[in-house]
């Protein structure tokens, strides 16, 4: 396929990035603003490279002309966040959005199962309406919620997959396999020490209720 068809194609997938990264932000900005704890630490995006489709339309034998209606993640989005908890309530947040702004097609929860890989994140396909010059189009995009350890480690394994391609050394994916138990362990302490902090505020919240009533 000519570049410029290529282009053409990807334009409503990059206004569809620009336009989610907006709303994720705002959403984060919204807790900021009224001094809310926020689920969302911060978001990214990118539109899928152009050989990156290629490779993944080749080993998913799906054909040029279908790309667009079969690869479903040409738009992504990513949203961090400090907490496993937090995942919960950004993918609530997404949930209800569905029919408004955006209609959700299918959750992938690979948290509670991970890839053999050893990758964990919860996925969130939409299609998503981008309004054009040749008016609406709806598009496949696909919402990526993880941790900040989730994503430290799949930023890594995504990079060292990228150099070795299918030749990763087998010593290397071991230690990728510990290092996503390690990262699995740090959301678990994490975790619990966010319930101590709470419970630990809740009973000096109650304490200073008690003051103020005297
Ligand atoms: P990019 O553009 O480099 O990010 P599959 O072929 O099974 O991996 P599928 O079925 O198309 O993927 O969809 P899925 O499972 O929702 O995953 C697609 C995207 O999830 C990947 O995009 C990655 O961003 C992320 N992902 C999935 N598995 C792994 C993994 O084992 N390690 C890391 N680091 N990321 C993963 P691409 O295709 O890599 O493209």
């Amino acid at each position: 396929m000519e570049i410029n068809n290529w282009k053409k194609i990807l334009t409503p997938y990059t206004q569809a990035v620009e336009e989610l990264k907006i709303k994720f932000k705002g959403i984060r900005n919204e807790y900021i603003n009224l001094d809310e704890y926020s689920p969302i630490e911060f978001v990214t995006g990118r539109v899928k490279k152009i050989s990156s489709i290629l490779e993944k339309a080749k080993k998913k034998n799906i054909p040029l002309d279908q790309v667009e209606e079969k690869m479903e993640d040409i738009a992504g989005i990513r949203i961090m966040c400090q907490f496993v908890e937090d995942i919960y309530t950004v993918r609530e947040i997404i949930r209800k959005r569905h029919g408004k702004d955006m209609y959700l097609v299918e959750e992938r929860d690979y948290i509670n199962n991970l890839k053999p890989s050893g990758y964990r994140s919860y996925h969130m396909i939409i299609k998503y309406p981008v309004q054009t010059a040749q008016g609406e189009k709806l598009i496949f995009a696909e919402i990526q919620i993880r941790t900040l350890a989730m994503n430290f480690w799949a930023t890594i394994e995504h990079s060292l997959r990228y150099k070795y391609k299918q030749n990763m050394p087998e010593t290397i994916q071991e230690r990728l396999n510990k290092a996503a138990e390690a990262a699995h362990k740090l959301d678990q302490e994490m975790a619990e020490i966010r319930d101590e902090v709470l419970k630990a505020q809740a009973g000096f919240q109650a304490e200073s209720n008690v003051v103020a009533d005297i």
